[in-house]
């Protein structure tokens, strides 16, 4: 399979996923400005109109958007990794954690902090609105080591989420210590440091070419 990706990225979390499951893959880093695919200099918006990652195109030659849906068509492929579950409650809540990771945090909280053309208003509307899911997950969190009751790919999720923590001051992670030591427990996965190890190589060269083109 493909997986369109971009460093340090939500598309990180499928790697990590990947990672998990010892499964091969084409990792096709897009530049999330000129979404140009690097290796061949194809325009990413031709396989996604979107232009967002992560994408996935499956063997059959099937291309598959949105992480909750890329996630869960990971886990269910590969059943050895043990990323999902089976059918029922614990897949309904695996679902609830796949949407609230991507909705109140990914996009509610982090996308406007990390936007460098979103007014202070705007950041500051955001912290007061939607720090709170913060303080819920702090409370989920307390006295337990994943989301479910083993690591799953809504984990591969969550940790991807809260490392970008490190490029949006305002929100500090010793306030959430549950949250924290869960970040810096799976940040110690395996699949979790290797994968934010490349990425972050990657987000530097990205940073260097924007820089040099500018
Ligand atoms: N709804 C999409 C959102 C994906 C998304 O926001 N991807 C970001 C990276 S974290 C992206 O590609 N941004 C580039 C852009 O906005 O042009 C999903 O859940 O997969």
């Amino acid at each position: 399979m493909d997986l369109y990706f971009s460093p340090l990225a939500c598309s990180m979390a499928t790697r990590i996923a990947l990672y998990e499951a010892g499964a091969e893959a084409n990792y096709l880093e897009v530049d999330p400005k000129t979404k140009v695919v690097l290796k061949d200099g194809s325009d990413f918006r031709k396989v996604n109109p979107l232009g967002l990652v992560p994408t996935l195109r499956t063997d059959d030659g099937a291309v598959l958007t949105e992480n909750a849906a890329i996630l869960q068509y990971v886990a269910d492929r590969l059943p050895q990794a043990g990323l999902g579950t089976a059918p029922g409650m614990e897949r309904s809540r695996l679902h609830q954690w796949l949407c609230f990771i991507g909705t109140e945090l990914h996009k509610g909280l982090f996308v406007p902090l990390l936007d460098k053309k979103a007014a202070p208003e705007v950041k500051g509307w955001v912290l007061d609105k939607n720090l709170s899911r913060l303080d819920y997950l702090e409370n989920y969190l307390s006295g337990r080591d994943y989301l479910l009751d083993h690591f799953s790919v809504a984990d591969a999720y969550l940790v991807t989420v809260i490392n970008w923590t490190m490029a949006t001051p305002p929100v500090e992670l010793a306030k959430w210590p549950a949250v924290k030591s869960y970040y810096e427990r799976l940040r110690a996965r395996p699949s979790v440091a290797k994968a934010i190890a490349e990425e972050f190589e990657l987000y530097k060269a990205e940073i260097a070419r924007h820089k040099a083109a500018a």
